[in-house]
């Protein structure tokens, strides 16, 4: 061959390939959530944790410990990285750069490296191919060797071949995309979402500085938004973080470490004076909602442990009664991150982790550091058994209580509870239950609802704050024995007391509906942290709801309009005024659902037609168990902060 054939027949062989890959980012773009889930804000968001796992994979690998990610003005995302710097070299087997298969490529990431795997997450681990062929536009550089290198790309297509375009002393990556948004529902980015996952990360891979920056919004001071998220202690920071507004029981959380069979495996757990268990778990830096044969092993090595240890020292004597997995759990917080080569994830939502081998790992490496610890502390050791005999007791409690709740009610006949206005519809699907603040307020929901399918629960006042009651104390609550009563869900047996008998579910609707105003809130906060701590399956199918009452209803002549924020107030005195003032208006406030007749509760708040239901949603579980904590804990000033701020209550990002 000459070289001129060489270089034809080369070229022949670029189209070649390249026209299979443009097949295979065209498979993405058509069917963009069969890889990323799905194409609603998630999805979106989704694209900017897909670029930084890159980098935090590369930091993993030691050779990176800055992340920089800025969201710009028209929503494009750039993440910078002070790794290595994707290879710009040929790719010998594609015939082109390095840097173009990564980036056009799908599944393409990870495989130069041999024998270190990809960690990092990502979302299915679908590679920065994808976020490319969703993309209008997306500037790869990459600084390495001593140069800068340049690609760009149209959703997915290279606009020319890799080139270097200057020098560079430093070494890394930057990668700006932009959404594409003719497939994304949304393309605002939201910053909150964001730096919940930066600062999740930071904790999950201590060393590592990551900065978010939203080129959107300035400060008071001029400055941009912003944060950086750094931890030196990792997990134990994470612990600090997620029990701030609880009261801790020994000085420092207890944390452990260790690698068995390539798999590496940090924990860090503290006990706090909740009776509330908060675990959460990692694999890979992907949050494992259903937990799986890693959560089982620390749950096995440290009720064998701590048992072991308890019966020894002496402590267990004087019980009368057996301590449970349960017992040893209660109130505390820890987190489980594992790394596993190749993960397989299972259950509903695939954030169950399947791999056998990975149990008896997490369980020798817990049993060994937790013993050790143990005999080291003996003070904190005998904090953590008089907290678990504690438990212990409370449970026996509870379940002395729980007899005496359920035997009452088989007595009252039908077995619900007097307060209940029940609908005549029997099929849970069709069925709906308002959960109403106030006997007043229950009493107009009851006169404006259609009876067939809507049931009326009224609760007075502010129910029990189970964040800080015992847990034997919630079957002390009418309110809260007239709620199990009414859905129809008993606690389960005592073995696994919170498991549900959803099967007895009477209503696939529960609508929480209180005032529009902070008292309001903090009661459907109280009822909800209820269902989040004691009915999680409820959240988890989707089934909780908050209504939404107005906040105005403005009137002029004969027009009646509601308004349900002071943005729609303001929008409809503008529209309908003449001088610029609200003469010959009437506005009136709704300061409780009282002030409603049933007619207009019924239109605004409880007509399925016209009303608004959010649906209770844990997107972050992490999230909405720091503001719970918050919101319910012993610390008053930060939860009147918080409320004060978040008075619209969406932001609970539950
Ligand atoms: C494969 C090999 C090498 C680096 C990377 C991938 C890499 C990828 C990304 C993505 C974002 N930031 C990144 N940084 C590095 C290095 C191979 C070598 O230099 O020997």
């Amino acid at each position: 061959m000459t070289a001129e054939e060489k270089r034809e027949f080369d070229n022949s062989q670029y189209t070649a390939s390249n026209i299979q890959v443009l097949e295979g980012l065209e498979a993405v773009r058509k069917r963009p959530a069969m890889y990323i889930g799905d194409v609603s804000v998630r999805g979106l968001h989704h694209l900017v944790y897909e670029v930084v796992d890159n980098s935090i994979d590369e930091a993993m690998g030691g050779y990176c410990d800055r992340i920089e990610i800025i969201i710009h003005k028209d929503n494009s995302v750039s993440v910078l990285d002070n790794g290595r710097g994707i290879p710009t070299g040929l790719h010998e087997k594609e015939n082109r750069s390095a840097l173009e298969v990564v980036m056009t490529v799908l599944h393409a990431g990870g495989k130069f490296d041999k024998g270190s795997y990809k960690v990092s997450g990502g979302l299915h681990g679908v590679g920065v191919s994808c976020v490319n062929a969703l993309s209008t536009h997306l500037t790869a550089k990459v600084y390495r060797e001593g140069k800068e290198f340049i690609q760009e790309y149209s959703c997915g297509k290279p606009l020319y071949e890799v080139k270097a375009i200057g020098e560079s002393k430093n070494n890394g990556t930057l990668i700006t995309f932009k959404p594409d948004d003719s497939i994304f529902i949304t393309t605002d980015y939201d910053y909150d979402t964001l730096a919940s996952r930066m600062r999740e990360l930071a904790y999950l891979n201590r060393g590592i500085t990551i900065t978010l920056q939203d080129e959107r919004e300035t400060m008071d001071d001029g400055s941009l938004k912003g944060d950086v998220f750094f931890s030196e202690n990792g997990l134990a920071d994470f612990i600090a973080y997620l029990d701030e507004n609880r009261e801790k029981l020994i000085p420092e959380p207890i944390a452990i470490e260790g690698e068995r069979s390539d798999v590496p495996v940090e924990i860090a757990m503290q006990y706090n004076t909740s009776f509330a268990e908060n675990l959460h778990s990692y694999v890979n830096n992907i949050s494992t909602h259903e937990g799986g044969t890693h959560l089982a092993g620390f749950r096995r090595g440290l009720t064998r442990t701590l048992k072991s240890y308890a019966e020894k020292s002496g402590m267990l004597s004087k019980l009368k009664f057996d301590i449970n997995g349960d017992d040893f759990r209660e109130g505390m917080t820890a987190i489980i991150s594992v790394k596993v080569p190749e993960p397989q994830f299972e259950g509903q939502t695939k954030t169950k982790l399947g791999n056998n081998e990975v149990m008896g790992i997490v369980d020798q490496i817990v049993s060994e550091h937790l013993a050790y610890y143990l005999e080291e502390h003996p003070k904190e050791a005998k904090t953590i058994v008089n907290k678990v005999i504690l438990a212990a007791t409370a449970r026996h409690a509870a379940r002395k209580a729980r007899e005496l709740v359920q035997r009452k009610s088989v007595l009252t006949g039908s077995g619900l509870p007097g307060k209940l206005s029940d609908c005549s519809e029997r099929d849970p699907a069709q069925a709906e239950i308002y959960l109403v603040e106030g006997d007043s307020a229950g009493g107009t929901a009851k006169q404006g609802r259609d009876r067939r399918f809507q049931a009326i629960l009224p609760l007075r006042g502010k129910i029990l704050n189970v964040e800080k009651a015992m847990p034997h104390k919630i079957f002390d609550s009418d309110e809260i024995k007239n709620m199990f009563t009414a859905l129809g869900v008993t606690i389960g047996t005592d073995e696994d007391s919170k498991a549900l008998n959803i099967e007895k579910l009477r209503y696939h609707k529960i609508i929480i509906m209180t005032d529009a105003d902070i008292d309001g809130s903090h009661i459907a906060t109280l009822i909800l942290t209820f269902f989040f701590r004691y009915m999680h399956d409820l959240i988890e199918r989707g089934y909780v709801y908050i209504a939404t009452p107005p906040l105005y209803l403005l009137r002029k002549g004969k027009t009646e309009l509601y308004a349900w924020s002071e943005d729609e107030r303001a929008r409809i005195t503008q529209e309908w005024s003449v001088d610029g003032t609200e003469r010959g208006m009437h506005i009136q406030r709704y300061k409780g659902l009282g002030e409603m007749n049933a007619e207009q509760l019924w239109t605004t708040t409880m007509d399925p037609a016209t009303r608004t239901l959010r649906q209770v949603t844990i997107e972050n579980s992490l999230e909405a168990d720091h503001v719970f904590s918050m919101l319910m804990g012993d610390e008053v000033a930060p939860r009147r902060e918080f409320i004060e701020a978040n008075a619209k209550y969406a932001k609970i990002d539950i």
